[in-house]
């Protein structure tokens, strides 16, 4: 980047996206003047979007929050930090006092994953609450996906994602990279990788209700029924069987269930699922031959399924089987096919005894309203309004958000709303006033991503290539303004033991489960792993089980001290080398000190001299570039934590789970369906308020099939009502033909039209919310994922 007398240029890794670009920040004068890719980044190569460059606008958003918040009277009123904490540490612990530990909840938003800060510390907060009601964005996002990992590989965070660049077919379901720039799978710059895949003869295949920007970009695509996968699936898998095209090569002895999936898949010839998914059997059956590789040499293939896959009733069904067919064609685990990375600090599936664990398990706990099973420490968050609402033992009546605007990203927000109204207590941790915190008695503001340190402690076990790269804060914080983290420390010295004799046992412990303790204190650590909702990865459990507990009151207030006790409890592992541990480590404080921790344990790491190449938090810091730690390994059987120390094919919840497919296959397709999308210059809820990105025309239209739009008289740019079993919206068109005929699709996260909220750039288009044409009751039953895709509507022109 050229540089002018006066500039600058530092090094910033973006939050925004699971892409995690390196991006270079030009500075002039304190401001930020540009901001482009960095060519030099080892693992973004320069790559970047129109949001990276947003990262300016948000810095100077005159409606984000700079100093905390409280209701005083219906009104939000300025406050100063310690006014805030005080009115969090006059309320809150009183209600759960009162009440028990299950008065409180927790829900975790999406920028969480992004954020180092708060995805290290919130387990902290999640374990003082001891709630057994933790919600997160992961219950609208890829819980399937974790539970499917889980079962098979023993982690909910071993997650295999595709080996691109070496890879010479990739099959796509439900994403579209290309515009989301990748999910649970960290791939900047997927358009160049699909390029360079298509260019040395390699094939891209893309199965969606919408003909989108990847589709359009890939050799085929051919439209699917929403929510209709799993039949699919389910015809691919069998065609390999029945044409004996199983190959598990590599895999021969660490695979078990092969015949129980053969068995399982029987019913399920293409021309049974066929009519079912709107994929016509020959087409079945040839992709199937595709992926297997029949009559070509040695292909390397992958197959891939994001939130079209995850937000529908076979949820889990669907992302079992994309992993089946990757394992059955012998690519799992190979180069080409589809790999585990290996990050280096933090990773849940590099910690304990190799190649075997615990497994998972879900409905250790069950919601207290719906009876709905605990899935990875939480409950679904379709459950949040109703907990809130019913009366009795256990009723939520505090609640602390972080990064998160439930009220647009799940259904039905205006019974949301009014749930949030009802409440004794909430608290937001957020940087805006916006549909969800306008409910919150103290909103604590976060700082500008542009003001503190990032390192991605969840993409790194998503991503394409192994590496680590760390950014320091680009821009000073504000004078006085604590980073997020402590305010999540100071809640937490707050609430601890507050909430005695509570309904469940503060076992957000599988959620709060330390990866950092689970190497250092037990050697079977079952750390929880990240996410693209919420990002959880629990790394964090400061409070040793049964440890003191109650924290004098005004205890919340020494920060420094909340923070050592914390690093303490995580060296105890160390035993006799503790101290001088403790000692290497006294030049960090804060997420950088557990940073050091993990990435000097973790399988890169120095391991405190006793491996002097390895790495160590300065020398990553040092890297200004980032760290490249290689193209992805073979790690079956190292990776793997089952119980079994196999991968696990065919398990039993997801055979039962069948039953109800069998039950399903003549369900004849609703006149119209809906279904969401992403759009380059917007990310969930949040963005729209930010001008680079609101600028230009209006995007939030209902595309629908020029045939569909004729039949119905609907009018490009006109309105249309459209109407579910649960809510009523009236949206723009816009006539398309990337549609599939008799499927409509809008995004979600607008509707910015609540009043009390602070948003004024956002306001001016509102949009309307998608979310509220769905109810609550919908999930895939064993994930307790929401369906928020293919669910009947009906469409009218209107006035
Ligand atoms: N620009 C931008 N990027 C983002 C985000 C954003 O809001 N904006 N959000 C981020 C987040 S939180 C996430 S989780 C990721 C998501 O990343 P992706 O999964 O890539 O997300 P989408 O772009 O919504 O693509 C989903 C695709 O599924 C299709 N689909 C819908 N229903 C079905 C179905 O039943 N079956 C099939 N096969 N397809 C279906 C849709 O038409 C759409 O093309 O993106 C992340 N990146
Ligand atoms: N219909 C439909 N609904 C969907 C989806 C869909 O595809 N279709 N996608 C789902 C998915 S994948 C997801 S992940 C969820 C997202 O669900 P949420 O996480 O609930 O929603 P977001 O819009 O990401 O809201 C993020 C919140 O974090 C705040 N925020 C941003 N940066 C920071 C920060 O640095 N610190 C703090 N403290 N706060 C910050 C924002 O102001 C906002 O309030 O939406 C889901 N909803
Ligand atoms: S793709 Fe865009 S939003 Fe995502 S990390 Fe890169 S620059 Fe940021
Ligand atoms: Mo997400």
């Amino acid at each position: 980047m050229a540089l002018a007398t006066g500039e600058t240029v530092v090094h910033r890794i973006c939050p925004f996206c699971e892409a995690c670009c390196g991006l270079e920040v030009k500075l002039a004068g304190g401001k930020v003047v540009g901001i482009r890719g960095h060519e030099a980044d080892v693992f973004s190569h320069g790559y970047m979007c129109p949001k990276g460059t947003a990262l300016k606008d948000l810095h100077e958003d005159g409606d984000r929050l700079r100093v905390p918040l409280i209701k005083r009277d219906g009104r939000f009123v300025e406050a100063s930090w310690d006014e805030a904490y005080a009115e969090i540490a006059r309320r809150l612990p009183p209600t759960l006092q009162e009440h028990g530990r299950d008065a409180a909840a927790l829900v975790v938003g999406n920028p969480v994953a992004h954020k180092i800060g708060l995805l290290l510390y919130f387990p902290k907060l999640a374990k003082a609450l001891g709630t057994r009601n933790l919600f997160s964005a992961s219950t609208l996002d890829q819980m399937p996906r974790q539970l499917s990992a889980g079962l098979m590989f023993g982690h909910w965070l071993s997650i295999p994602v595709p080996d691109m660049e070496r890879s010479d077919y990739l099959l796509v379901l439900g994403a579209n990279p290309l515009v989301s720039n990748g999910s649970m799978w960290t791939v900047p710059d997927f358009r160049g990788k699909a390029k360079a895949l298509r260019a040395r003869g390699g094939r891209l295949v893309v199965i969606d209700p919408r003909r989108n920007e990847t589709a359009q970009a890939a050799d085929e695509h051919l439209f699917i029924r929403p929510g209709a996968d799993v039949f699919f699936l389910l015809g691919l898998t069998h065609t390999l069987f029945a044409e004996g095209l199983v190959k598990l090569k590599h895999l021969e002895a660490h695979v078990a269930g092969v015949d129980a999936l053969r068995a399982a898949v029987a019913g399920y010839a293409p021309e049974v699922v066929g009519g079912r998914c709107g994929i016509a059997a020959a087409d079945i059956r040839r992709i199937a031959r595709e992926l297997a590789g029949v009559g070509v040499e040695n292909r390397r293939a992958a197959v891939y399924g994001r939130i079209g896959t995850c937000t529908q009733e076979y949820g889990t069904l669907a992302s079992w089987l994309i992993d089946a067919l990757n394992v059955l064609t012998g690519n799992l685990d190979i180069e080409g096919g589809v790999m585990f990375p290996k990050a280096a600090a933090f990773a849940a599936n590099t910690l304990g005894k190799p190649g075997v664990g615990r497994g998972v398990a879900t409905g250790r706990r069950r919601s207290r309203v719906s009876n709905a099973p605990e899935v990875f420490g939480e409950m679904p968050i379709t459950c949040l309004a109703e907990e809130i609402e019913t009366p009795g033992e256990g009723q939520v009546r505090a609640l602390i958000t972080l990064a998160g605007n439930p009220v647009l990203s799940s259904p039905d927000g205006t019974r949301l709303s009014k749930a949030l109204e009802s409440l004794d207590f909430m608290v937001s941790l957020d940087i805006y006033l916006n549909e969800t915190t306008r409910h919150a008695d103290v909103i604590l503001p976060g700082v500008s991503p542009l003001e503190e340190m990032h390192y991605d402690l969840a993409f790194p076990q998503l991503s394409y290539r192994n590496h680590a790269r760390y950014s320091a804060p680009v821009l000073p914080a504000p004078k006085g303004q604590p980073a997020e983290w402590e305010s999540l420390l100071r809640i937490a010295a707050m609430v601890e033991g507050a909430g005695k004799g509570g309904g469940a046992p503060g076992d957000v412990a599988q959620a709060a489960s330390s990866a950092v303790r689970g190497e250092l204190v037990e050697p079977q650590g079952h750390g929880t792993g990240p996410s693209t909702g919420s990002g959880r990865t629990g790394v964090v459990d400061g409070a040793s089980e049964g440890s003191g507990r109650t924290v004098p009151g005004e205890g919340y207030r020494d920060v420094a001290a909340l923070d050592d006790a914390l690093v303490a409890e995580q060296v105890k592992g160390f035993g006799d080398a503790a101290g001088q541990v403790l000692q290497e480590l006294a030049q960090w404080r804060g997420p950088e000190r557990l940073l050091d921790l993990a990435l000097r344990t973790g399988p890169y790491g120095d391991q405190f001299g006793k491996r002097p190449e390895g790495l160590t938090l300065r020398k990553v810091m040092a890297a200004q570039a980032g760290v490249d730690l290689g193209a992805l390994q073979p790690r079956i059987p190292e990776v793997l934590r089952t119980p079994s120390g196999k991968v696990e094919l065919a398990p039993t919840m997801l055979l039962e789970d069948l039953q109800r497919v069998a039950a399903d296959l003549a369900r004849p397709a609703p006149e119209f369906s809906i279904i969401g999308r992403r759009q380059v210059r917007s990310s969930n809820s949040w963005m729209h308020n930010l001008p680079v990105l609101a600028k230009g025309p209006f995007r939030c239209t209902a595309l629908v099939h020029p045939e569909d739009a004729r039949r119905l008289g609907l009018l490009d740019g006109g309105q249309a009502h459209i109407v579910s079993e649960h809510g009523a919206i009236k949206a723009q068109v816009e006539v398309s033909d990337e549609m599939m005929p008799g499927v409509v699709s809008l995004p979600h996260g607008w509707g910015h039209d609540q009043p009390g909220t602070q948003l004024k750039l956002a306001a001016e288009r509102p949009g309307v919310n998608l979310n509220a044409l769905f109810g609550n009751a919908a999930r895939d039953p064993l994930s307790g994922n929401a369906v928020l895709s293919g669910v009947a509507v009906r469409i009218m022109r209107a006035a």
